[in-house]
Formats: C-alpha cells, structure tokens, sequence
C-alpha cells in the first residue's frame, strides 16, 4: 500500500490512538493512500476541484450561484435507511425495542468481511473533527475515516473539522470513532451499525447525508444520546432558536420535531410584518446537546456548525434566511437544474430542465427533484446566525416544544402541566411520516421526542434519564407541544405556518414568564383565544374553533394507542411515567374537555 501521510507525522505525538486506528482500519481496507484533513480553505477548494474534475461535483451558474455545486447520489441511495441501522450493544435490551439490534461480535464480522480490502484503489481520509465549539467543555470529538471525498466536503461544511479538531481529541484522549465506506453502494451490503459501548460506528454502502456524514446522526444523536445518559445531559433531535422581543429580551427554545417538519424553518423564522422590532436567532436547526448549569437552568449547545436541509419546498416566502444562506458557497444533493444551470426544486419559481438524476425533466417521472433533496452550508452564513451559537456554555432553555405532523387530533399549541407530564407528551409523540427516510411516507407513527430512529438505547431508559434529569433542574424549561398541520375535511391546512409560528411562540413565551393564564383542560393548558395574536390573518372563526377542538373520543384512542406502545417497553418502562398515563387516561374520561 502506498501511503502517503500529509502532515500527519507532526500529530502523531498528539493523538497515538488516533493513528493506531486509522492503521489498523488501512490494513483492512487496503487503500492506495492514506490523507489527513487539515480543515483548511485550501483544502476544501481542492477537494472540490478534484470531485469536479471526476464529474462527481458539477460547478453551478457561478454568477447567481457562486461557489456552489450540485452532487448527484446514486437513485437508490436518497435517504436514511431505518432498517439497515442497528445499535450493536453487549445486551439486547440496553438497545430496546425501538432498535434494530446485532450482537457486536455478529455485527463487527459482518462488517469486517464487508470493509476488507473495499478500498483498494481508493484514498482513506481521516477527518477530525468536534461536535459542538472547540472551547466548549460540552463539545466531543470524533475521527471519521472515510474513502468519499464528499462526505470530507460535507463534514466540513457541518463539523469543526481538521487541525483542531486533532487537538481538542488529544486533550481529552478519547474520540468516537467513524469507519465509513461508500462501499459498492448495493442497497443489499449497506450497514450502518452502532456500538455505544466501544464509541465506535461503522457505516457501508450508501453516501447519503445521515448514513454516511457519521458526525451528525450517528455520533451526534445515537453514540451521543448513550453517552449523554451515562454523564448527566441529553442529546436531542431539537432545533435551537432564540426569541427576541421589541424590548430586546431574548428567550431561547429548543423543538423537537421529526425529520422533514418544519425545523429548519421554525429556527430561521422571518417575522411577520405585524411584528415590528422581534427578531429571530438561529443556535441550531437539527440537534441539541443539553446540559444543567450551576442555575438550575437547561443549557443548550448545537453540536454542529453548519445545515443539511431539505431543499423542495425552500423560498422567499417559507424561509428567506435559508434562501439568503444557500446563495453561495452551498453543496446541493439531488436537486433539479434550470436551463442556465441553477439549482431548483419544487416550491422555486421557473422552470426545471434537468432532473435529479440528470434526465431531460419529464413529470411524468415523478418530481423533478427528489422529495429529500438538499443544501450542505455553512451556519455562519446564515443572516440570523445568532452571537451565541460558538457560546461555549451555550443558551439558557425557557421553553422545550415537541411537535409533529398530525392531520386531526393535536391542538395548534398546548402546554403540559409540568417536567413529568411533558416527558409523557414527548413520549407519546406521533407524526405523519416523510421522505428523509426510505419507505411509505404520510403514515402516522410512534416517535418519542422525534427520536425513534436516533435513540441510541431503549426508549425506557432513556425516558428514565429525562425524568430523572428534570428533577435535577431547579428551573426546568416548560414542555409545549405544537402542530402545524391540522387540516380541515377538505385536507387544507388550518394555520398559515411559516413566519405565523411566531404568534404561537409569542403565546409559549408568556407561559413561561408566567404572563397569562390558560385553560385547564384534560390534555393540557390550552390558550384562551384572546391571549393568542391572530389579528389579521383572515382565519375564520371555524378554524380557529378547529385548530383548538379536542375531541375526547380520539384521544381516548390516541391514549390506548400510546399505551399499547408503552406496553413493547414491559417492566423497564418507568413507574411514574405509566402513573402519568394512567392520569393522562382518568382525566380524558372523566371530562367534556
Ligand atoms: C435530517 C433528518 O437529515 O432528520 O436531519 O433526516
Ligand atoms: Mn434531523
């Protein structure tokens, strides 16, 4: 094997365990070389010369799009793929019913025989990298090894990635370590395995964003989230943003919504013109890593640094900040071209030419970009980056939302009655399933806290931790629960959304500064309408009356349904969580609502 090592010799005395692994990994792997990143400009503009160079990368209209390009991924390979992602634990329940499950030394000689000698050929990159600021005694390291310079380019764009990096691991001395291969990209020989108790991933078969960009779901929610119960915090499926008044007082929320639901846009939100002088603060749009302060406040950090955001349905009007971010210096997977070369998806004006996969765009294939389609940027060019986001010590939670996408049932908005109860609204989510993941989209399913594909251990266990963890906090943020897709029997949805969220959050906001009162009701607190800023937005009193209906029948129904679910998780389910049911179900039966 020829090796050549840039400036790798120089960091050996840094990180030896870095180096015994990325050894050990190229005596299995057998790569042609062996590259170190740097993290530097230089070095990104390389990469993206050489991927331009192989046709793998195409340059776009450089005088609407400057420094952008679009990626095509192989027409099998669009997704997360839920089924073939395992969490690899010593004992099949530490991983639960909520994961697909392979005892590791099952799952380690599959993989073994899998990456052996699969990159021949190719260059091995070692990417260092730090989930969260490099100053942050929050933040965690990792080395991902991979033989696809897009996903260097993209972990990049995501991560702190490179020298750094290298040094904050030889500091801590201990990394999470990623070995991922694009493999021969057969749906039939793609992995993605987990094994928390090694803090190892391993990842075969696929270059799409969340199989194979190891830094962000799989160490930054699986690996994080069982490394998170054993040290005291919680890593979660949540944007961050932060909320700030005329008056200049600013309160931070996280919400926890599932994939493809809005919250990339609920943490870019643009006000609306009745609200003069609010502002709105991105932290993070995908994951927050949480943690007690001395306060007894819940501190948040966004372990990543930049957006892999879902493109179709991204405008002017859905998200200006995000449609400012992605002007330039912007990796496009999967999207459509126009006829003078510039990305395009559904929801964009003018005209596709060229679809995802690069055919003369014809609708009756389908979309002319793919549903999952999306933008790899950087977060700093974002134009409502917040001043907080590199905090080390991150932002102070007032409130945590958990949202989904329900066509009937769940109110626009509802607050739980306190930690426990709104560790049951979490556990009890559900949602209309999406495309960011292979399989049936627009199904109703089970997903704690929008974790269902990103817990890395039991769902019982780890709502232990959450319970347990609100009762460590003096001042626990309150628990909201939201939902932007209530539709009337004609299918149109009932609330405008988009920068109108922010009405709601101005409703959430009041609840935690205690501002106002609500309605007691069997679920939850409920706004009084005339607490609820609707002034101007043509909804008719019927809507209103709908977005706020809370039928008992259904709910009784949405309550077995959780209970059932619950029941997978037998004896290790917590007391207080079944007691909080239980509550949940009496006060249900016993009202009119
Ligand atoms: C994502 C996802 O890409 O949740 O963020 O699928
Ligand atoms: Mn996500």
């Amino acid at each position: 094997m020829a090796t050549t090592f840039k400036y790798a010799p120089a960091l050996d005395s840094l990180s030896p365990s870095v180096t015994a692994w990325v050894d050990g990994v190229a005596r299995l792997t057998r790569p042609e070389r062996i590259y170190w990143c740097d993290g530097t400009e230089l070095e990104f503009q390389r990469l993206e010369k050489e991927l331009v160079g192989k046709n793998e990368l195409l340059p776009l209209n450089e005088a609407t799009n400057p420094g952008c390009f679009l990626s095509r991924s192989d027409p099998s390979d669009v997704a997360r793929v839920e089924h073939l992602t395992y969490v690899c634990t010593q004992n099949q329940d530490d991983a639960g019913p909520n994961n697909h499950w392979i005892a590791p030394d099952i799952a380690h000689a599959r993989m073994d025989a899998l990456f052996r000698g699969c990159m021949q050929g190719r260059t091995l990159y070692v990417v260092p990298y730090c989930m969260g600021p490099i100053d942050s005694p929050f933040a965690r390291g990792g080395v991902e090894i991979t033989d696809s310079a897009y996903v260097v380019l993209n972990m990049k764009l995501m991560t702190r990635m490179g020298r750094a990096a290298l040094e904050r691991i030889a500091q801590d001395g201990t990394f999470v370590k990623g070995l991922h291969s694009t493999g021969d990209l057969n749906p039939e020989r793609r992995f993605i395995m987990h094994f928390p108790e090694e803090l190892s991933i391993q990842s075969i078969g696929s270059g799409y964003g969340g199989n194979a960009l190891l830094g962000k779901k799989c160490h930054a929610l699986r690996i994080a989230s069982w490394q998170a119960r054993t040290e005291g915090w919680l890593a979660e499926h949540m944007l961050i943003v932060g909320i700030e008044n005329p008056q200049g007082e600013i309160h931070y929320l996280a919400c926890a919504f599932p994939s493809a639901c809005g919250k990339t846009n609920l943490a870019m939100l643009i006000p609306p013109e009745s609200y003069p002088g609010w502002k709105v603060w991105t932290v993070g749009d995908d994951i927050a890593w949480l943690h007690p302060g001395q306060d007894g406040r819940l501190y948040a950090i966004n372990p990543e640094s930049g957006y892999f955001g879902v493109a179709p349905g991204t405008n002017l009007k859905t998200n200006r900040n995000a449609y400012e971010t992605i002007r330039r210096d912007t990796i496009f997977t999967n999207v459509a071209l126009t006829a003078d070369n510039q990305p395009w998806w559904e929801g964009l004006p003018g005209k596709p030419v060229i679809d995802w996969q690069g055919r003369p765009y014809d609708p009756s294939n389908g979309p002319a970009a793919q549903p999952n389609s999306r933008f790899t940027v950087g977060a700093h060019q974002n134009p409502s980056y917040s001043k907080l986001a590199d905090a080390p010590g991150g932002v102070p939670l007032s409130a945590i939302v958990f949202g989904g996408r329900r066509r009937s049932l769940t109110p626009l908005v509802y607050q739980a009655r306190n930690w426990l109860h709104g560790v049951l609204v979490g556990a009890g989510l559900a949602s209309e399933t999406t495309a960011a993941a292979t399989g049936t989209v627009g199904v109703v399913r089970r997903d704690p806290m929008a974790m269902k594909p990103f817990a890395g251990y039991n769902f019982a266990d780890y709502w232990s931790h959450w319970i347990n963890m609100g009762s460590a906090l003096k001042n626990p943020p309150q628990i909201f629960h939201v939902n932007w897709f209530r539709q009337d029997t004609s299918g149109k949805f009932l609330w405008p959304g988009f920068g109108e969220n922010l009405r709601v959050l101005r409703w959430i906001i009041d609840r935690c500064k205690r501002n106002i009162r609500a309605k007691d009701t069997a679920i939850g607190h409920l706004p009084e309408i005339s607490d609820l800023d609707i002034g101007g937005l043509d909804l008719p009193s019927s809507a209103i009356e709908e977005l706020f209906a809370v039928d008992p029948e259904l709910w009784k129904l949405e309550y077995s349904g959780i209970s059932a679910y619950f029941s997978e998780f037998g004896a290790r389910l917590p007391q207080s969580l079944k007691t909080e049911l239980a509550d949940a179900i009496a006060r249900i039966h016993s009202s009119q609502v």
